[in-house]
């Protein structure tokens, strides 16, 4: 399935924690990473006040499930030292499932299409550059 994933960081060598995450993902195991976006430097949006992000998209294929490849994406997260405080805290490495396919699903934890997405800035920039608006705009992958 081709997937897209948005990756951030704002805390720490930010540059050095995309890298390393990226480099994990092509590590993993059911997952091919096939085009990585450009990596923008943007304002923090919502959380307390907090430093500036590191943002791009990724373009992968999997043969994981969405859960499993959250579960992947969360494993990730962890070893590069991820701490989870409240909702929007800064963070070394962020790894959120944009689009899966045309899938949509809507679990209490997994909710794909990722639900701010599209109102988001700061994915929509480095994702567009991986898929045209005007598949975008559909809403799903074809
Ligand atoms: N992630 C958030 C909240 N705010 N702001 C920017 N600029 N970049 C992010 O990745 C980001 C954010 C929650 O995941
Ligand atoms: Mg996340
Ligand atoms: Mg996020």
């Amino acid at each position: 399935m081709l997937c897209y994933i948005s990756i951030g960081s704002n805390l720490g060598d930010r540059a050095k924690y995309i890298e390393n995450a990226i480099e994990k993902l092509k590590e993993t195991k059911g997952v091919k990473v096939k085009r990585i976006s450009s990596i923008y430097e943007t304002e923090p949006v919502g959380g307390l006040r907090q430093g500036k992000y590191l943002n791009g998209a990724i373009e992968v294929e999997t043969r994981l499930e969405p859960r499993e490849l959250m579960v992947k994406l969360q494993g990730i997260e962890k070893q590069l030292g991820r701490i989870r405080t409240v909702k929007n805290a800064s963070r070394t490495i962020d790894l959120d499932i944009l689009l899966y396919g045309d899938k949509k699903i809507d679990e209490f934890d997994l909710k794909i299409p990722h639900p701010k997405m599209y109102e988001r800035e700061f994915v929509m920039k480095p994702l567009k550059e991986l898929i045209g608006e005007e598949t975008l705009k559909g809403g799903f992958l074809s």
